[in-house]
């Protein structure tokens, strides 16, 4: 049988090379890199009991190489190349982002690994926007928009031979994998010179400036590359304090002593000099779409929880106008109605976690005389511990925070349109992944091997 590459470490020198694609791209990418490592070591230094629970949960050696970007597609088509190009590193849709009911024309999805050994390797995910063309109102617009698209070519024919291969052998050698890398990497690259000339620019841009971005370039360039901070108030103070320019506002739930779900904050997007077609050369212009994002992660919630969650933002939602910093005194005075403890979270039922047996616990284990009792009693008498599930997913209330705030839009006019998960999966070409079940399925896995523990017969 022919060695095939682990499609993990596929994704790993894939992610390191977005990474030194981007840096050299966006320096400020590269400054952001460099603060949230100071940050995350002096935070991880400062707080051993994070440190050791991110390690039970395998999360402390992914931590430096752990980042999101996102991309943005103009077709059925193109959804389904990129479903096809991340398969290949053993990322799969999960999760169905419905982004109109904030006036944004796409629905997105989120190519990430699944399972927690895959994500220990490496925690690498793309969200991708897939353009809905239906929600252009002009019909010109609408059918010049749908040519240029059906005329672009996002994947090199090589990476597409490549991802044939794959689909076809089942898996990539060492050289076929390292020439993957490289060609997948040419999709996501950032290109100065538009598709279009600058009143075709133009007219799409007044349409809605994420179409410009979409349908005028040459493929789905990456627009932001975000690492995982530990501390995202110490991150942005420090940002701040350099002179660069975040965005006043966190995105998602406010701070608390335990960080749940997902909180995020942009910078100010690139100006970018742009050369578009013209009848005798080309004419200079300027776009923007690349910016700066940087996330910390907390407790996956159960529908349950996200329920609560999602009630609270909604109640802080009309503060929002009032300005950044009542908004925020708002939010975390709406969200003391959350519990703020893991135990409770737990008890309450609105976070996931994993279960194992303390060292006390495994003693006992070992010597077949593990004590009955409710998870609950045996976390309560020392035999047992619960790790708390990291959130893996996105958010679409923050998904669309830092959409606009990147296309300097203002507040939130819904398109009116229905959310269209069918669509969106029939364009992809397979369902979106339920992510509530994976979580769900891991907290499940450590109860049954748990229980296999205790009763090795019964199995
Ligand atoms: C994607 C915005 C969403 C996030 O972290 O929620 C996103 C985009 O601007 O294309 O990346
Ligand atoms: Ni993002």
């Amino acid at each position: 049988m022919t060695d095939f590459v682990h499609p993990d470490d596929i994704r790993l020198a894939f992610s390191e090379a977005m990474s030194a694609m981007y840096r050299a791209e966006v320096p400020l990418y590269g400054d952001l890199l460099d603060i949230v490592a100071a940050t995350n070591a002096r935070v991880l230094e400062d707080d051993p009991a994070l440190t050791a629970r991110l390690a039970a949960g395998g999360e402390l050696d992914r931590l430096n190489a752990e980042r999101h970007g996102a991309i943005r597609v103009g077709t059925a088509a193109e959804l389904q190349l990129m479903r096809r190009l991340f398969a290949v590193m053993g990322m799969v849709p999960v999760g169905y982002y419905d982004l109109a009911v904030a006036g944004l024309p796409v629905h997105s999805t989120a190519f990430r690994p699944v399972d927690n050994d895959s994500l220990g390797r490496c925690a690498f995910r793309v969200f991708c926007s897939l353009l809905r063309l239906d929600l252009i109102q002009d019909a010109g617009l609408r059918a010049k928009a749908a040519d240029i698209l059906a005329r672009r070519h996002i994947v090199t024919d090589e990476a597409l031979n490549l991802i044939e291969r794959f689909e076809r052998e089942g898996g990539l050698t060492t050289e076929d994998a390292e020439a993957f890398v490289l060609q997948a990497l040419e999709t996501f690259r950032w290109h100065g010179e538009a598709l279009v000339d600058h009143a075709t620019y133009d007219a799409f841009s007044r349409a809605h400036r994420l179409i410009a971005d979409i349908v005028c370039f040459r493929g789905p360039h990456i627009n932001h590359l975000t690492p995982r901070a530990l501390d995202i108030d110490a991150v942005q103070a420090e940002m701040l304090r350099r002179g660069i320019k975040a965005k006043a506002l966190i995105e998602g739930p406010p701070r608390r002593s335990v960080p749940i779900l997902l909180r995020q904050t942009s910078f100010q997007a690139l100006e970018e000099q742009i050369l578009f077609r013209g009848s005798a050369g080309t004419v200079a212009g300027v776009h923007t779409a690349r910016f700066g994002e940087i996330e910390q992660r907390g407790v996956a919630l159960t529908p349950r929880g996200r329920a609560l969650y999602d009630d609270l933002l909604t109640e802080a939602e009309n503060a929002r106008s009032l300005g950044d910093s009542t908004y925020e005194a708002k939010l975390s005075e709406i969200f003391a109605r959350f519990p703020d403890d893991l135990d409770d979270i737990r008890r309450e039922g609105l976070g996931y976690f994993t279960y194992a047996p303390t060292d006390k616990g495994k003693t006992q284990l070992l010597a077949g005389h593990f004590p009955a009792g409710s998870p609950d009693d045996l976390i309560k008498d020392g035999w047992l511990v619960a790790t708390p599930i990291t959130y893996e997913d996105f958010l679409p209330v923050s998904a669309a925070g830092i959409f606009r705030s990147n296309l300097a839009e203002g507040n939130a006019t819904s398109l009116g349109a229905s959310a269209s998960q069918d669509d969106f999966e029939a364009a992809l070409g397979m369902a979106c992944i339920d992510p509530f079940g994976l979580y769900l399925d891991q907290e499940q896995d450590s109860l049954d091997a748990l229980e296999a523990a205790i009763n090795p017969s019964a199995g």
